[in-house]
């Protein structure tokens, strides 16, 4: 895998027709189960929103802010004009300060989202690179093997690091992964990474759904 080297792009263009769709509370209120569609899932402020934004070019089209627990809806962002294929905003997990009845409301429609979604073909999961892997990310990625949905893993906040401990941060975490080339360093920030995960994002949008549901 080719690393820093080639990670930094500067600005990447705003995808043409990308756009909100809509933010839903409730699983039962996502918008047709059709086309295409990556969701951007991890732990509550490794990113998410930040990460949304710079893979599309589009800097404000997702709310980002320093508070965890900013995202408290399933976000839907087209990424065509038909709104064929999609982004998923997803509320960050394991986010301390709401109430327990809260995460509890969110945890069951996130698991609604990611069991009945069949137009989900892959899930990008963002961690802070300074963290290591957390319980939530464990059950992503078992949950990839169960369902043979691809996740590709994104190590945000990589110009956190000097280039060095971020090179050893990604060989670290590269042992617990299911192929070293589903992971990547990157920050939203300084644009770190952008070209290698927006092919990774074509790639699974390029991708036959393999879902068989119940
Ligand atoms: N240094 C640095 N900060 C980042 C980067 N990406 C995000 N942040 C910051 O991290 C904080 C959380 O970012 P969000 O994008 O809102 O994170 P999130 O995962 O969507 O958070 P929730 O919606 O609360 O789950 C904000 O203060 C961002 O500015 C990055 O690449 N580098
Ligand atoms: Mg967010």
């Amino acid at each position: 895998m080719t690393l820093i080297d080639n990670l930094w792009v500067g600005d990447p263009p705003r995808i043409p027709h990308v756009h909100f769709m809509c933010g839903v509370p409730h699983f039962k209120q996502c918008p047709a189960d059709v086309g295409k569609e990556v969701a951007l899932s991890g732990y509550s402020n490794v990113g998410k929103s930040s990460v949304c934004n710079t893979l599309t070019g589009a800097n404000q089209l997702a709310r980002v802010a320093k508070q965890p627990g900013r995202t408290r809806e399933i976000n839907f962002f087209a990424l065509d004009a038909a709104a064929q294929y999609r982004l998923v905003d997803l509320p960050g997990y394991g986010y301390a300060r709401v109430s327990s009845a809260i995460q509890h409301k969110w945890r069951h429609e996130l698991d609604l989202y990611f069991r009945k979604r069949q137009s989900l073909v892959g899930v990008i999961l963002i961690m802070d690179i300074r963290q290591s892997l957390r319980e939530w990310d464990k059950l992503m990625l078992e949950w990839a093997q169960a369902t043979q949905v691809p996740v590709y893993g994104l190590l945000n906040k990589a110009d956190k690091l000097s280039k060095n401990k971020a090179l050893h941060a990604l060989k670290n975490m590269s042992v617990q992964w299911q192929g070293a080339d589903l992971l990547q360093l990157f920050s939203a920030h300084h644009k770190i990474g952008i070209t290698q995960a927006r092919a990774a994002l074509a790639r699974m949008l390029a991708t036959k759904s393999v879902r068989t549901l119940s």
